[in-house]
């Protein structure tokens, strides 16, 4: 791995390493802040707080912010498209949009000052992972609708790197710039990032050769083990980052230097974990649905928005001296499930276990079929070089292992096949990892 220059303290960091007591404090009126304003400003949020018999002089405390109503995506999609603003439009100065998998988009409002929270909140983690404005980043996450592209731009351009805003796709371009302009920190997602460096060594380009040290990875659910690979074959150091588009993009939190979790930006965002089947709070350490309140957004104060994935607060002080808790890495979302002959399954299970076998390389799919009424699970693995032989036999052992592995951690036998080189498709954005046929092939 590239030598990281050592990271120097950047201001705008600061309030990553403020003291737990001021946090809370701060939290605590930025809190009855944003309550009064959605009480104030968005009908729903009243009439459910009214129903609760509550005020919003209510909330006294940090802990009283359980007493509150939680908020799913479908108040979003019901609202559509602007029934959650709390800012008329005048003062709204972006919107953007998320269309899901099903039914109608998503809709997300910001003020000028909102705009510059998120830029904040963007470039604190990209602080947090050592870029500076010495640096030049590629920003090869999707322009538009899509948070990514604009909510990476803002963090690189706040902290005075020089940022390329190439947007997600025509790959061979991608590494063409990273090459000629010295490129040393690139934000895509991860699969995607995978896809650029197996283009660059089907171009004779060796990522680790060039100045490149830093990824800025987000906006889908990756292993470790994905991790572990993408730092082997690119010679950088791959970060988590997290955010989602009714929080804001890119900023909620982002894993630092020690790579042990993800600090949560606290002061702008407060985290809950709760028991997604009674919405009951956990304790510290125990995993649930990630559950998060907006302290500093004005057009669209988001409360208690479960936000679906799951992961736990992590509440040991982090080796880098932030005092803002981590929650930890986010590898599948309750909503990414699938249950096969009644035991659940999360497509960051197969991810682990196949990337647990020498040599696969993690392109893979997952297709779900029914037949006869009996739901199967079957795994596509391309081949690569490493794996490649002319011998069936070398083949089957091949074959073997990974579904041996998969059924490991699984408990359930699964079809597994090696697929001929690039014959999966390759992601320029989110991956999509599984195809659910069951509905299709049901009748
Ligand atoms: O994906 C925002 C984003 C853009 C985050 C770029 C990071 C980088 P949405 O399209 O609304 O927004 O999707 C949000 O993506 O609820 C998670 O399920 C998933 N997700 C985002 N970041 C991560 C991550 C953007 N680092 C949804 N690890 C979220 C795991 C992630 N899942």
């Amino acid at each position: 791995m590239k030598n990281n220059p050592p990271m120097e303290m950047n201001p705008i960091s600061a309030m990553d390493f403020l003291p737990r007591a001021e946090m809370r404090k701060l939290q605590l009126s930025r809190l009855q802040t944003m309550v009064r304003r959605a009480y104030d400003h968005v009908n729903l949020f009243r009439q459910r707080m009214d129903e609760r018999g509550l005020r919003p002089e209510h909330i006294q405390s940090l802990e009283d912010i359980r007493l509150l109503p939680f908020t799913v995506k479908n108040d979003l999609r019901d609202t559509y498209p602007f029934g959650l603003m709390a800012s008329p439009m005048k003062e709204i100065v972006r919107l953007h949009a998320s269309s899901g998998t099903t039914g109608k988009p998503i809709v997300v409002a910001y003020t000028r000052e909102d705009l510059e929270v998120w830029a904040t909140a963007a470039a604190r983690c990209m602080a947090m992972v050592g870029v500076n404005s010495s640096d030049i980043g590629q920003v090869s996450y999707g322009y538009g609708l899509f948070t990514g592209g604009l909510g990476a731009h803002a963090g690189f351009e706040k902290l005075g790197a020089t940022v390329i805003p190439a947007s997600g796709g025509n790959t061979e371009r991608q590494i063409m710039l990273l090459k000629d302009f010295g490129v040393t920190a690139i934000a895509c997602t991860p699969s995607y990032f995978l896809h650029i460096a197996e283009t660059a060594q089907n171009m004779g380009i060796d990522l680790r050769e060039l100045p490149l040290r830093v990824g800025i990875f987000g906006a889908e659910p990756w292993t470790v083990e994905m991790r572990d690979h993408i730092e082997k074959v690119s010679g950088i150091r791959a970060y988590d980052i997290y955010g989602l588009s009714e929080i804001v993009g890119p900023g909620v939190g982002c894993s630092c230097p020690e790579q042990a979790g993800l600090h949560i930006l606290e002061d702008f965002f407060y985290p809950e974990i709760i028991d997604p089947a009674t919405g009951e709070v956990l304790p510290d350490g125990e995993e649930g649905e990630l559950v998060l309140t907006t302290l500093s957004k004005f057009a669209m104060p988001m409360i208690r928005y479960r936000t679906r994935d799951i992961t736990s607060l992590i509440a040991e002080p982090c080796a880098c001296g932030r005092t803002i808790r981590r929650i930890s890495k986010i590898s599948r979302r309750s909503d990414d499930m699938f249950i096969i002959r009644g035991v659940n399954v999360f497509p960051s299970q197969i991810e682990s276990a196949i990337l647990s076998v020498e040599s696969v390389l993690p392109v893979y799919q997952i297709i779900l079929t029914r037949e006869h009424g009996l739901d199967n699970v079957e795994v596509d693995v391309e081949l690569n070089q490493n794996l490649i032989s002319d011998k069936v036999a070398d083949l089957e052992a091949a074959a073997k292992r990974i579904s041996h592995s998969i059924e490991r951690v699984l408990g359930i036998r699964v079809f597994l096949k090696l697929m001929p080189p690039n014959t999966i498709p390759r992601s320029e954005g989110k991956a999509k990892r599984v195809i659910d046929k069951r509905n299709l092939s049901e009748i």
